[in-house]
């Protein structure tokens, strides 16, 4: 039986609509995912709205909507977002629908049977954009040190977490699991805050409505994060389907932005020991992506929107900046001119041009039939070189390095096709010389499919028709099927094709 793979991205607030920030996590998923799935693993990949809590009630006041109108309009925002990235999602949560109010609920009963849940009162300093309350030594001269916004006193009473029961067993369980945070910055951040030692947090409301309501006193409503987090374990059938749930939790890889660190490696895995359920095998925390130096908000007015970036450079120009040239761990900043200049240089010239040449040459040198490849002709060494990168590299999510592998090999066979010159060898008569090249080239272009296919999806599935391959890159199964003329290709028929990627003007 094909092993499970369950991967997630935060389920998106629905204040806000989806910017290039909630795009980078949410293609580093479906990437990982879709690579995933070439190694034949049944993938479970989930992605979604966090609906509840007072930013998103204000939200919603503030346009003059009941919050559930309000939520379902950006909720689906988020979904067409995804569908226009070709995310692969295989599920779509939203905290408002009835199986996770279920599925929340029986949680939380079970956690409070356990002890892990008491009243008390607590009066503290609230920040309304994190939902989470800060003590003075947090603030930035009054202000939240996130947000920058002064935070408002709150008191109330209500339920707590008793998440101070915690400490030990999660240094405990960190070291035993030294991989469970990534990366290694992101790890020591957490031990150090957990050594800081841990303070029991409210995770009830009695001020707001929208939220669902603690099953043994209705009068409050569940703390969003408390119930945000769960989604994870809804989603794969916790209260619904038992089997279900045993089968896929613990999550292989929850992919976040380092804002939530704390939230899903402290809170998070402290809620799961008290309901006696296992933490997740992985979080990894990147960084952000930043405009002009600064974080991307509404109030500075410097968000950017998925679409805006698709319409000129197409989902898969998009996917390749943020996988490739971005770095998915340390903070980044977005530059139209580098996602432009990278566009040119690795998608049409190196990568397209690759494709357009050989099919080119094949079609008129070769009857647009794939000749035979040499057995371990002079790119075989290199593809398996390639794939080796790769699979490190994707280990620690380097998605960067193990991609620019890939490139440097279609980089390779345009230097090959350089260095033997096809052209030549067919003008001066020597058609097995000519054949034997482009043959290498062609099957240096279905490794190069299959490979590339995770972060471009469309291009490697259209030029996989172009070389008159059966089916989708994305049914292939790694390693088998990319050793070097591992499939029977000759004479398939080839097809030339306008041009995968066509150059961009860049503005002057
Ligand atoms: O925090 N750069 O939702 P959210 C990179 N609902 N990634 C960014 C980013 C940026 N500038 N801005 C946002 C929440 N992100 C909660 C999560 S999960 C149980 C609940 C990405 O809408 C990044 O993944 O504020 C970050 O962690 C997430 O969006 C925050 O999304």
């Amino acid at each position: 039986m094909a092993q499970k793979f369950y991967v997630t991205t935060p389920i998106y607030y629905v204040n806000d609509v989806p910017h290039i920030g909630h795009a980078y996590t949410t293609v580093a998923a479906d990437t990982l995912a879709r690579w995933r799935r070439l190694h034949g693993d049944d993938v479970v990949f989930l992605t979604g709205t966090d609906e509840h809590g007072l930013k998103v009630q204000q939200a919603a006041e503030k346009n003059g909507v009941s919050p559930q109108e309000w939520a379902d309009k950006t909720s689906l925002r988020f979904a067409e977002t995804w569908k226009m990235l070709d995310i692969t999602n295989t599920d779509f949560i939203r905290t408002t629908e009835p199986r996770h109010r279920v599925a929340v609920q029986e949680f939380l009963q079970r956690v409070y049977d356990n002890g892990f849940i008491e009243l008390d009162s607590y009066e503290g300093l609230y920040c309304v954009p994190c939902e989470a309350y800060y003590v003075e030594d947090d603030l930035n001269n009054g202000n939240c040190p996130d947000h920058g916004i002064p935070v408002e006193r709150v008191k109330e009473e209500n339920y707590f977490f008793r998440l101070s029961r915690f400490e030990q067993r999660l240094l405990d369980y960190y070291a035993e699991h030294p991989e469970a945070v990534a990366p290694e910055s992101r790890r020591n951040e957490v031990l150090g805050f957990i050594k800081q030692g841990l303070r029991d947090f409210s995770m009830s409301r009695t001020s707001i409505t929208w939220g669902i309501p603690l099953p043994w006193d209705e009068n409050h409503v569940t703390y969003v994060w408390f119930d945000a987090l769960f989604n994870y374990c809804t989603a794969v059938g916790f209260s619904a389907d038992p089997e279900r749930f045993a089968e896929v939790w613990p999550a292989d890889y929850h992919l976040i932005g380092k804002d939530i660190l704390r939230f899903h490696a402290v809170f998070w895995p402290a809620m799961l020991m008290a309901a006696g359920l296992e933490p997740p095998k992985h979080v990894f925390a990147h960084g952000f992506l930043m405009v002009g130096g600064e974080r991307m908000s509404k109030t500075r007015l410097n968000q950017i929107a998925p679409a805006d970036l698709v319409e000129t450079f197409g989902s898969d120009g998009f996917r390749y900046h943020f996988l490739v040239d971005q770095h998915f761990g340390p903070d980044g900043d977005f530059s139209f001119e580098q996602m432009l200049t990278r566009y040119n240089a690795d998608l049409a010239n190196n990568f397209g041009n690759l494709a357009s040449r050989v099919l080119n040459m094949a079609v008129s040198y070769c009857d647009s039939a794939t000749p035979s490849s040499r057995e371990n002709g002079p790119l075989a060494a290199a593809s398996v070189h390639a794939l080796e990168r790769l699979e490190t590299a994707m280990e620690s999510l380097n998605f960067s390095s193990g991609f620019t592998a890939v490139w440097d090999f279609i980089g390779a066979t345009n230097a090959y096709i350089e260095d033997r010159q096809p052209w030549a060898l067919s003008k001066a008569g020597d058609a097995e010389a000519t054949a034997a090249v482009i043959g290498d080239c062609l099957e240096a272009l279905r490794i190069i499919a299959i490979l590339s296919s995770p972060v471009l999806p469309r291009a490697s599935s259209e030029l996989w028709s172009r070389l008159g391959l059966p089916g989708s890159p994305t049914e292939a199964r790694l390693p088998t099927d990319v050793v070097w003329g591992s499939a029977s290709t000759v004479g398939n028929s080839l097809v030339k094709g306008a041009a995968l990627f066509p150059r961009l003007d860049v503005p002057s």
